[in-house]
């Protein structure tokens, strides 16, 4: 039985990845520079030219881009081939103004169906597996990313698209799906439907769950896991590099990029300069082997950290932390730096709390304040008002002693807060 879906390069020695490394950056570099004038321009004013790229460490002589370059040069403004050469476009919303489009050749659809192949072969799902895709489908990655990869193993794929959770609880039980893709706060939603429902997804043939789109905890992941009773793995993607496909958990949970194809690194997110391994600081891609749209050293926002693991697996692939969130969703909160995701552990750490919440983030004075609104189980309501109260407390406590904020708590009614079908929205924010 083979372990990998392709043994070389996930397994390649440190040495002959850099090596590949350099050199696929040195074509893309060249193939930028002849057809795209924002990256020749950006080149000329550096002074480097593609011939002075010899190894991937020559990579930090390369400019940054950034989100304002893609809308700057909205559609396609950053294109490398002529419209008739692309097959495919998808783009991502975002919060403002004009997508950002990520076009594709008939070569990157290729190679983004082979990364999604590695993903789900290594989260083990195989041919015979009834695989139900409940990302959205459509311009978003998620569902027609997952799409291909579920072609390339040929497993039965059934396209349901996010939402009409009833509808998609019945098709897992009629199909028999063996396999759900969806955002993790979707599966959420899925599992509390059928609880409602008195549907038991434990007894049923589901038994992985491929889950990305937006951060969630470990906390979040285990109790996925043990209310639908699955492994649930982790894909990590983006429009501006291919969308999921770019980062895949292995066996031992363990969240693997595809370094071949996106080349990482972390930098600090005020200086630019590289972060040793390990450390904290903004992610950056570049894609390597792209040639619709390939982008040199993207600043993607999201705060993570690398490291170089043994990795139980067998997978040489450099590994990534789980993303504490985006740059632009840090709070500033009294003046401490907060992510929504140290939030959500400290409710999964609370029993009667369900994993639903809601940061509302205000103006207190010249001062950012945030509010936490969550749900309790019905349970703790049964049990009176008191009880609610004393259980916000105790959160309110615990994030005061954690992160260091004084954040009031608020226990909402049961199913007061709106349930995801795609990415959740956790924090609303009252400052405009
Ligand atoms: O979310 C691609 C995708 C689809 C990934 C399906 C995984 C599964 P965008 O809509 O362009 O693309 O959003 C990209 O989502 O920069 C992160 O901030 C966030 N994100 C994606 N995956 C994860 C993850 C798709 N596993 C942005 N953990 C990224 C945390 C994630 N954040």
């Amino acid at each position: 039985m083979k372990k990998f879906w392709n043994e070389e390069f996930e397994t390649l020695p440190l040495e002959k990845m850099r090596e590949f490394q350099g050199q696929k950056l040195r074509e893309t570099v060249q193939w930028l520079y002849d057809r795209v004038p924002f990256y020749r321009k950006k080149l000329d004013e550096k002074g480097v030219a593609p011939g002075d790229i010899r190894s991937i460490d020559d990579i930090s002589k390369l400019p940054f881009t950034v989100k304002n370059d893609l809308r700057d040069n909205y559609p396609f403004g950053l294109c490398a081939v002529e419209m008739k050469d692309l097959v495919r476009v998808h783009a991502s919303s975002g919060t403002t103004g004009k997508p950002i489009t990520g076009p594709y050749t008939a070569d990157d659809l290729a190679q983004w169906a082979h990364c999604m192949a590695r993903e789900l072969w290594a989260q083990g799902v195989r041919s015979d597996d009834i695989v139900q895709n409940a990302y959205g489908m459509g311009l978003f990655t998620g569902g027609l990313g997952f799409y291909l990869g579920a072609q390339e193993l040929q497993c039965c794929l059934v396209p349901t698209g996010s939402g009409m959770t009833e509808r998609q609880i019945m098709l897992m039980q009629d199909f028999g799906s063996t396999v759900l893709f969806s955002t993790p706060s979707y599966a959420l939603t899925i599992v509390e439907k059928a609880e409602k429902i008195g549907v038991d997804l434990r007894k049923l043939p589901v038994r992985i769950g491929c889950f990305g789109a937006e951060p969630w905890t470990v906390e979040m992941r285990k109790e996925i896991e043990e209310r639908m009773g699955i492994a649930a793995h982790e894909a990590y993607g983006l429009t501006e590099m291919m969308g999921p496909g770019v980062g895949f958990s292995c066996e031992a949970y363990r969240l693997h990029l595809n370094e071949d194809h996106v080349y990482p690194e972390i930098v600090d997110p005020t200086t630019l300069e590289p972060v040793p391994l390990g450390e904290k600081g903004e992610l950056v891609f570049t894609a390597l082997q792209r040639r619709a749209m390939p982008l040199l050293r993207y600043r993607t926002r999201d705060i993570t950290s690398l490291r170089r693991v043994a990795c139980e697996c067998g997978r040489s692939l450099v590994v990534m932390d789980k993303i504490l969130g985006r740059s632009d969703d840090m709070l500033i909160i009294s003046g401490v730096n907060v992510f929504p995701s140290q939030i959500e552990s400290i409710i999964m750490e609370f029993e009667e709390a369900e994993p639903q919440y809601q940061l509302r983030v205000f103006k207190k004075g010249h001062l950012d304040a945030m509010r936490v609104e969550l749900e309790a189980k019905p349970e703790v309501y049964g049990r009176g008002a008191d009880a609610v109260q004393d259980l916000a407390n105790r959160i309110a406590a615990r994030i005061q002693g954690v992160v260091g904020i004084n954040a009031p708590v608020e226990v909402l009614p049961a199913g007061t807060i709106a349930r995801s079908e795609g990415k959740a929205k956790r924090v609303i924010d009252e400052r405009k």
